[in-house]
């Protein structure tokens, strides 16, 4: 039976839509589980989202739905945006679900009958934003946290008994020094329970969107042991169902909860004591990433600095983003978000270096080989500069495993890349064309040599990236010839396992080369995305264009997605045949009032006249306009900028260092109204 591997993710609330801080968590987790997949284990990962509390009770308030309304339409979001990065969860869990609420009472029934609950009155100040009792005074007391007022709360409460665990947990931290990492913030656990504990009031009876407590239904659980069980819930606990008792017996305990530094009191404090005083294991760790910034300050939703993972995605592709995250940000630390250096990022090592690598080498067997792994011989024609390279190839594989199981994703990659730079130096140094020019048999033999050691150290590269970057890798790894890289066991992983005469498959570029005009339609994208998205909820927003269609500058309404893409990002003619463009013809133009970019036009689109919103103001003068033929996405929703409805979105290509747009026409002369197909 294959060792098991069980990873989580927080589960995240539901009062805002995921943005890239949330992504960050949820792809470094992908990353482990499809590495731990790769290397055989019975591997188990785990999302979901947190729905209940006082939190989500006032967001849905606001919203005027009801919190349920709420709930369903973001969770939809952060699993439709999950599916649509492929992020290879094994299941979501909601708070809301039956199974979840069974096993949340459960727990509360064991902590109870083993006499860690007592039944209590609190008198004190509550933080909503962290849904935590905190210690201040007075009304409106800024939360220690996060600076918030806090409010008071005067309730019947019962209370789980902290403080009894102060001793236990202390001993735990000291004895398994793995069960907090990074060690920063061990320490500060540690201060913390040293700083003594007090008993915790873990149910409340003035809000009513939670789980009831068992047999006293007028309290509802504290939101935290509710949301913290579900690491349990999820994998059968408290089901009455005996599969569901042997999953949990199979998994449980969690090889990892990987969270982001902030609710590291909640994960290595209250969790364990909870798990102790319930009778049931610990998890093995608990790590704890830093936050990602944007303009310096953590993006979070309440200080509106977010970026959307769909922005970078539809721009650069998953694998742009999950690149960037684990190569930039050092694991643990805060890391920086920035389009530029997004875009830097991924010219510079998936673009050049191993787009590079893997276009040319693959190019050359085509040509010189004709598209047949060639045979390396280990006599003739060889040079110390081949074995050097299996050696540097042996040491990534090594040194990638050890930094990768100590959560260094950027070590790692840089490991791995460190081959991809010595091979491409190869490549150079040992210069094949030059070598395919000369016909006899030595340098048919030294260039079978050097191309199949460039392709096996593409294969090796490939092999290691591909839990981090699992989309393109997937494409090289067929353009090897090699099939389903999903096949592939890392335990099996070195150097000289290409089989001679393996035919290549197609060969096509994998990075496209991304110019300055992405960022420009990042941050307009994102800017727009903010803007039409500024009320807390509307429906699921997933989708946009793929990173080869034209720049479209009226963005894409939000929308219900079209069939998902295909791995490597192709759609279906299927999904084509639902855009509906027409030609269309500017009667009217002028310029949008304090929107430097947008016009504002009347179009005729042959059955009517549509007004659209239109970002080319810096491209195109109002006058130039009328009577112009032009491209339009007749059949998208309407959409609100600056308060004007557009009612259909215009096509232009985004062209220079600024992405000016450029709008789409006809040498010919077309009809109003007619269909592009
Ligand atoms: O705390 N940088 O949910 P949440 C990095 N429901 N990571 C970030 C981030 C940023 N700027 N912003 C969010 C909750 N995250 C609770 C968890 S678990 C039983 C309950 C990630 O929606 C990071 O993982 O506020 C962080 O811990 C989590 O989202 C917080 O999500």
């Amino acid at each position: 039976m294959p060792s098991k591997f069980y990873i989580t993710t927080p589960i995240y609330y539901v009062n805002a839509r995921p943005h890239i801080g949330h992504a960050y968590t949820t792809i470094a987790c992908d990353a482990i589980a499809r590495r731990q997949r790769m290397l055989g284990s019975d591997t188990f990962f785990l999302t979901g989202t947190d729905e209940h509390g006082q939190k989500i009770e006032r967001s849905a308030a606001e919203a005027g739905i009801t919190p349920q309304q709420l709930t369903d339409r973001i969770a939809g979001e952060f699993r439709g945006l999950w599916d649509r990065m492929n992020i290879s969860y094994d299941d979501f869990i909601r708070t809301t679900e039956p199974r979840h609420k069974r096993g949340v009472q459960e727990m509360f029934r064991r902590i109870r009958d083993n006499g860690h609950i007592y039944k209590g009155s609190y008198s004190g100040q509550y933080c909503v934003f962290d849904e935590l009792y905190v210690d201040a005074t007075g009304a409106g007391a800024p939360c220690p946290e996060c600076g918030r007022p806090t409010e008071t709360v005067k309730e019947e409460n019962y209370f789980f008994k902290l403080s009894a665990f102060e001793d236990t947990l202390l001993k735990l931290y000291t004895e398994r020094p793995d069960f907090i990492r990074p060690e920063t913030r061990r320490n500060e656990v540690m201060a913390f329970v040293r700083g003594g504990l007090r008993d915790l009031s873990i149910s409340r009876t003035t809000i009513k969107w939670g789980i009831p407590v068992p047999d006293d239904p007028r309290h509802v659980i504290y939101v935290w042991l509710d949301a913290l069980s579900n690491y349990c819930t999820a994998i059968g606990f408290g089901s009455p169902d005996k599969k569901d008792q042997q999953k949990f017996a199979r998994y449980w305990p969690a090889d990892v909860h990987m969270i982001g530094k902030e609710i590291v009191r909640f994960h290595c404090v209250y969790w364990p004591a909870f798990l102790m005083a319930a009778g049931l294991p610990l998890p093995k760790s608990i790590v704890a990433h830093g936050w990602l910034l944007f303009e310096e300050s953590k993006m979070s939703k309440s200080r509106g600095n977010i970026v959307r993972a769909e922005t970078v995605i539809d721009v650069l592709g998953n694998d742009a983003l999950r690149y960037f995250l684990l190569r930039e940000v050092v694991f643990g630390q805060d890391g920086s978000f920035s389009f530029d250096a997004l875009v830097q990022r991924y010219n510079s090592d998936l673009a050049n270096d191993l787009g590079n690598l893997a276009s040319r080498t693959l190019a050359m067997i085509t040509r010189y080989f004709r598209g047949e792994m060639p045979y390396p011989s280990s006599v003739v024609s060889r040079t110390p500069a081949d074995d050097a390279i299996a050696r540097t190839a042996e040491a990534a594989i090594a040194s990638y495993a050890s930094l990768w199981d100590d959560f260094q994703f950027s070590r790692a990659l840089e490991a791995a890349w460190s081959l991809v730079a010595a091979v491409n130096k190869y490549i150079v140094d040992n210069e094949p064309w030059a070598v395919a020019e000369k016909d006899d048999e030595g340098s048919r033999a030294r260039l079978a040599t050097i191309l199949y050691t460039a392709a096996e150290a593409l294969r090796i590269v490939t092999a290691l990236a591909h839990a981090a970057i699992p989309e393109s890798t997937a494409r090289i790894w067929e353009q090897l010839g090699l099939g389903d890289i999903s096949r592939f066991r890392l335990t099996d992983l070195k150097w000289g396992q290409s089989q001679h005469g393996t035919k290549l498959g197609k060969v096509e570029p994998v990075f496209p080369r991304a110019d300055k005009s992405a960022i420009e339609r990042m941050q307009q994208m994102e800017q727009q995305r903010t803007t039409t998205q500024a009320a807390p909820i509307a429906p699921a927003a997933t989708t946009g264009p793929s990173p080869t269609t034209p720049a479209m500058v009226t963005p894409a309404p939000a929308a219900p997605g079209p069939a998902a893409a295909a791995a490597d990002g192709r759609i279906s003619i299927d999904d084509f045949a639902k855009v509906e463009m027409r030609v269309g013809q500017v009667k009217a133009a002028e310029k949008v009032k304090g929107a430097d970019k947008l016009l504002r036009l009347e179009v005729d689109i042959g059955t009517e006249v549509r007004q659209v919103v239109a970002g080319i103001a810096e491209a195109y003068a109002p006058e130039s306009l009328i009577g112009r033929k032009v491209v339009l996405v007749v059949n998208l929703q309407p959409r609100k900028l600056r308060g004007l409805e557009s009612n259909a979105m215009i096509v232009a290509a985004s062209v220079g260092d600024k992405g000016l747009p450029v709008l789409a026409g006809f040498l010919e002369d077309v009809p109003v109204g007619a269909r592009l197909k």
